[in-house]
C-alpha cells in the first residue's frame, strides 16, 4: 500500500494543491478538545471562511475511518465538534487508529504528518504542545516539538500557553533547529497574552519575509518546520497576572486528581475556560482566526515563491 492510499483530500483542496495555490491546514484538536460544543461549532465554519476570504483554500484535517481526511464535510465537522468518542491522535496513535477505525481529532503533530504527506506547506493553529512544567522530571513533552524538527510545515501559532513551561520549550526548539519567528514581535507570546518573557530567534515584519524564510530553509536542503508566534490581537488579550493565577490552579488540581500523559492538556484547558466564564474561550477564538489570517497571508505570498 501507498502512503497516499491512506489520504482522502476533497476535489477542491486536491486540485488546489495540484495547481500550487494557497492552501492553509487546520487541527480537529482543537475542536474536539479545545473547545465547547456548541462555540467550536462556528469557530469551526468561521476559520475556514476566514481563510477563503484571504484568497486561500482551507484543509481542516482528522482521521474517521481509517482514512487520513484532508477537508472535513459540514458533517464531519459536526462529528469532531460534538466529540461524541473522539479521541485524540498524536504520532504515536496513527498506526493504531487507521487499524480500529476509530474517530479521532488531529494534534498540531498529526495534523503536520498529514498536512505534508498532502503536499501543504502553512498550518494555522492555536497554541502549540510543548515541554510540560516538571517536564525535566515526568519527561512529558509533547510530540509537537519533535513533529516541528522533522517535518517541513510552518506552524503559525499564538506561543504556547503558560500551562507548560515556555523557557524549556523554546531550549527544545533550538536543540531540534527549529526556526522560532515572531510575527511583528521579539517576544514569544503566550497564548491569551502577548508577552511571556522570552524573546524569539527573528522578528519577521512581513508575510513576505516569513514565506522566503521558509523557501530558503526547505531549498537549501534543511528538514522540519518553522514556527510563527502571532501575538492576540491587543483588544483580546488578558491580563498575564490574572491568568497565570487561573493556570497555577489548573496545575494544582491536576496533580490532585493525578491526570497525567495525553489527558493532562485537554483537562487544564477545559479547568481555564471553565474557570475564567468565557473570556479565555473568546480569546481563545479569536487568536485563532487572527492566525488564520496570517497563516493564509504566509501560504499566498509562498505561493508566488514556488
Ligand atoms: N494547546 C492549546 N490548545 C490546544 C492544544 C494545545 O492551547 O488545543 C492541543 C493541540 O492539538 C496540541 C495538543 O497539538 O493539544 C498537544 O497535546 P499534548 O500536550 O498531549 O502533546
Ligand atoms: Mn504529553
Amino acid at each position: 500500500m501507498n502512503p497516499m492510499d491512506y489520504l482522502s483530500i476533497t476535489p477542491e483542496i486536491q486540485k488546489a494543491i495540484a495547481a500550487g495555490k494557497p492552501v492553509v491546514a487546520l487541527e480537529s484538536t482543537i475542536l474536539s478538545h479545545g473547545m465547547p460544543w456548541p462555540e467550536n461549532k462556528s469557530f469551526a465554519h468561521e476559520i475556514e471562511d476566514i481563510i477563503r476570504a484571504e484568497g486561500a483554500v482551507p484543509a481542516t484535517i482528522a482521521v474517521i475511518g481509517g482514512k487520513l481526511k484532508v477537508g472535513l464535510t459540514p458533517d464531519e465537522l459536526d462529528l469532531m465538534c460534538k466529540n461524541e468518542n473522539v479521541a485524540k491522535a498524536s504520532r504515536r496513535d496513527l498506526p493504531i487508529f487507521l487499524t480500529t477505525g476509530q474517530t479521532a481529532a488531529t494534534t498540531v503533530a498529526t495534523t503536520m504528518i498529514v498536512a505534508a504527506m498532502a503536499g501543504i506547506s502553512v498550518f494555522a493553529t492555536g497554541g502549540i504542545g510543548g515541554v510540560h512544567r516538571k517536564g525535566e522530571v515526568t519527561m512529558d513533552i509533547s510530540a509537537d516539538l519533535q513533529e516541528l524538527a522533522h517535518t517541513p510545515v510552518t506552524v503559525v501559532c499564538a506561543g504556547a500557553k503558560m500551562i507548560l513551561d515556555i523557557g524549556r520549550t523554546l531550549e527544545y526548539l533550538e536543540t531540534m533547529g527549529v526556526p522560532v519567528l515572531g510575527m511583528r514581535t521579539s517576544e514569544f507570546p503566550s497564548f491569551y497574552c502577548k508577552s511571556s518573557g522570552f524573546g524569539v530567534d527573528h522578528r519577521a515584519e512581513t508575510e513576505t519575509e516569513v514565506a522566503k524564510i521558509m523557501a530558503n530553509k526547505w531549498n537549501v536542503g534543511l528538514t522540519g518546520g518553522v514556527l510563527v508566534g502571532n501575538p492576540v490581537p491587543d483588544e483580546y488579550a488578558l491580563d498575564f497576572g490574572e491568568m497565570s493565577a487561573v493556570v497555577d490552579q489548573a496545575l494544582a488540581a491536576a496533580e490532585t486528581k493525578g491526570v497525567h500523559g495525553k489527558e493532562i492538556t485537554p483537562f487544564l484547558l477545559a479547568y481555564i475556560a471553565e474557570h475564567t466564564h468565557g473570556t479565555s474561550l473568546n480569546t481563545n477564538i479569536q487568536l485563532a482566526y487572527n492566525n488564520a489570517r496570517v497563516a493564509s497571508r504566509i501560504a499566498v505570498e509562498y505561493a508566488k515563491l514556488k
